[in-house]
């Protein structure tokens, strides 16, 4: 079994192990930590992650990035329509209202989910974690920001089986931070509480949650996000800035050439950096446009000025996370901040002059969220032992459910009678469970919804359950029980609906009775306790469920087709009633989510894809030993080969390799890995012998030193 930890970044991912001796980011194929999120569609294979970064400014329409972004989101969303603005590819709405990504791959154009497109990056981070790790991953965690929604939960573990991953747990970026604080730290409180602020600045988001620890546990006590504020808008101002700089000094409008804006967007990023450390900062961009060399410079309370209006905005977030948690500054003890975006000094000074004290960087800017991700799922996974620390989360939305009034009801309240009720409240722990007990005579639906959707840009409606037929036997209205859950990840699912059929049992009074009846009563309390408002028709609990921290629910309903059970209420020796539990069918529809079906074709899809790299990639370490082989013997035939060969045949071995050189440039530039395979077999025939001779020579040789030795 797996314990990794995935931090699946706007710009960079970091993949994190763990081991007996602790949590390591481990490297890529390039030795690089951080792995840029980029997908690049090539002529005859994808090259992702490092290799996608390097082909963009070659490849930049066929070069995807900001996936994170794009998922989950509908097309019409006013914060997608900004983002692909700047982006150099091509999005368009596909026919249920969400984005396709448009690239060319194998020479024709084809269109790609967003899921699909993240699907292909966690392929490449599970790749780096077998590499690394000489074993199977399939067991994750996956960090995601607190923002995302229902939908965007759903499309990243739909996105994790196209990659054939299984994440035990969605977990928030912060909350990971938090974790990877915590649970190292040795000094935490037994009482009293610490209250750590902790904010992320990332590429394109800002995320602050705070946390309450005390020793062997940590607490959410409210979390807070700008989804559009980051490292990226940084650059995004200085661009604009150099954009009509340069307009208006050389006569070039590089908002004409998507090169041009790639090229001007890098510089500025890498300037942004240097201003981080450098009072002032030079920009310079050699044919930039027009065969225009460009020339620029920028100090620091210049770039400043020009980021007012985003550094405006980080006060809200912050407000918001230190009302929702109920603390003044003076009770937030520590702020901490993560994301590389943190390190624009601007920030830092905001923070400070909000806080009333220096944030600290204790933890690795870049690397936290993946090693809070990789000790989420130790802490999960049956196979690993992890020092006792509880992570109680607090879900960031208030969820509600709503449905239309029972048919009687309808007589008074008309078709609109629609009627709703909150589930899980904002700061809801995560897992959590709830009933709901519905009156009912035949067939219904419920729909699960945002309470409230100012702050997401979603729409209201998350799914909408039918729920039916049953047969209630008195003919009445029927009883049903109603379970919601909110699982792991943060996804909310209607599970269950079961139909309840009290039957009075003729017992005599016994002692045990008592407690049976201190039970009854309760239930015809929640019965008696509905709502005002006029939906008699519903109550709702906690549901007390023990499967509630078995942690790798996925939050499926479970098929609805069960046999009837027959269950008593308690398990007391004689029950006063008997309560018959029926599953009742349940259908479920997600709004824009993938149909499974559709998963499991994108499963076949990333897996022809993968083959095709892997031949490829193959294919390219096949030609490379062809031609290392033509370089490394002519070297050696003018060297240590020469005296094991005649002049002739050296001269036609030469003019042999010259020939296959020739070839690798030409004809055989461009072929399948069985034609190089055969190449360097028919290379290998003539020069092998020609090797077994010196190898023999040198096996002599040494004979020869040992005895001189002896001797
Ligand atoms: P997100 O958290 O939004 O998903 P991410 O995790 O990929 O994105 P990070 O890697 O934390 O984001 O941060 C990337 C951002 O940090 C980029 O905008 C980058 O330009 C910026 N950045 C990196 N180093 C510096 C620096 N020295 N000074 C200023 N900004 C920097
Ligand atoms: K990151
Ligand atoms: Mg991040």
């Amino acid at each position: 079994m797996s314990v990794v930890g995935f931090d699946f970044g706007n710009e960079n991912c970091l993949v994190a192990v763990a081991r007996q001796r602790g949590i390591d980011v481990v490297l890529n194929d390039e030795s690089n930590r951080e792995t840029p999120a980029i997908v690049c569609f090539g002529e005859k294979q994808r090259f992702i992650g490092t290799a996608g970064a390097a082909s963009t400014m070659m490849n930049p329409k066929n070069s995807i990035s900001q996936i994170k972004r794009l998922i989950g989101r509908q097309f019409s969303d006013p914060e997608l329509q900004r983002d692909i603005k700047s982006l150099p590819f091509s999005v368009t709405e596909g026919p249920d209202g969400y984005p396709l990504i448009h690239a060319s791959y194998l020479g024709e154009m084809r269109a790609f989910t967003p899921t699909q497109v993240m699907g292909m990056m966690l392929s490449n981070l599970k790749g780096i974690a077998e590499k690394n790790m000489n074993a199977a991953v399939v067991d994750c965690c996956i960090g995601i920001p607190v923002y995302f929604t229902d939908l965007q939960r759903r499309a990243v573990l739909d996105a994790a089986k196209i990659a054939g991953l299984h994440p035990l747990r969605l977990i928030h970026e912060t909350t990971a931070t938090a974790l990877a604080y915590g649970i190292y730290k040795t000094d935490l409180p037994e009482n009293e509480q610490l209250n750590v602020a902790f904010i992320d600045i990332g590429h394109a988001s800002m995320q602050v949650c705070i946390a309450g620890f005390k020793k062997g546990q940590l607490k959410i006590l409210s979390h807070a996000f700008d989804r559009s504020l980051g490292g990226r808008d940084f650059d995004e101002a200085l661009f604009h800035h150099f954009a009509a700089k340069f307009k208006e000094e050389y006569k070039i409008d590089v908002s004409q050439s998507a090169k041009a804006c790639l090229r001007l967007r890098a510089a500025c990023e890498k300037l942004k950096k240097v201003l981080s450390a450098n009072p002032v900062a030079p920009l310079n961009i050699e044919c930039l446009m027009d065969e225009k060399d460009v020339r620029g410079v920028i100090k620091r309370e210049e770039f400043e000025e020009i980021s007012i209006p985003i550094l405006e905005r980080v006060k809200r977030p912050l407000e918001k996370a230190l009302s929702d948690a109920g603390l003044t500054v003076e009770e937030v003890h520590m702020v901490e901040v993560v994301g590389s975006a943190s390190r624009v000094p601007a920030m830092i000074k905001i923070l400070t002059d909000f806080f009333g004290k220096e944030p600290r960087r204790t933890m690795n800017a870049s690397e936290c969220v993946s090693r809070g991700c990789a000790l989420q799922c130790a802490i999960l996974s049956p196979t690993f032992k992890v020092r006792e620390f509880q992570v109680h989360e607090s879900f960031p939305f208030s969820i509600s459910l709503a449905w239309k009034g029972a048919a009687s009801d309808a007589l008074n309240g008309g078709a609109e009678n629609q009627q709703s009720t909150i589930v899980f409240p904002q700061g809801n722990p995560i897992p959590s469970v709830k009933a709901l007990t519905f009156y009912r005579s035949g067939t219904f639906s419920v729909d699960v919804q945002y309470a409230d959707v100012s702050e997401l840009q979603a729409p209201p409606k998350i799914s909408t359950y039918t729920i039916g037929p049953f047969q209630s036997s008195k003919g009445e209205r029927a009883k049903l029980k109603v379970k919601v859950r909110l699982n792991l990840h943060g996804v909310v699912s209607v599970e269950s609906a079961t139909l309840l059929e009290e039957e009075e049992v003729e017992v005599p009074v016994s002692k045990e009775q008592s407690d049976e009846t201190t039970k009854m009563d309760t239930d015809k309390a929640f019965a008696e306790a509905a709502p005002a408002s006029g939906d008699s028709d519903v109550n709702m609990q906690d549901a007390k469920e023990t499967s509630d921290a078995a942690g790798t629910d996925n939050g499926v309903p479970e098929s609805a087709d069960k046999p009837v059970q027959m269950e008593t209420d308690s398990k007391a020796e004689a029950p006063k009633k008997k309560v018959k539990k029926t599953n009742v069918p349940l259908s479920e529809l997600v709004y824009g989510a993938m149909q499974s079906v559709d998963v499991e074709k994108a499963v076949e899809k990333e897996f022809e894809m993968a083959l095709q790299d892997r031949v490829m990639e193959e294919t390219k370490d096949r030609k490379n030993a062809v031609e290392s082989y033509v370089y490394d013997m002519r070297n050696k035939l003018s060297d240590k080969y020469q005296e094991y060969i005649t002049d002739s045949e050296r001269e036609a071995f030469l003019a042999k390799l010259q020939e296959v050189e020739d070839w690798l440039y030409e004809d055989g530039e461009d072929e399948t890995k069985g034609v190089y395979v055969a190449k360097l077999e028919e290379l290998k025939k003539v020069g092998g012998p020609v090797e077994e001779l010196y190898k023999e020579s040198l096996e002599r040789g040494s004979v020869i030193d040992q005895l001189g030795y002896c001797i």
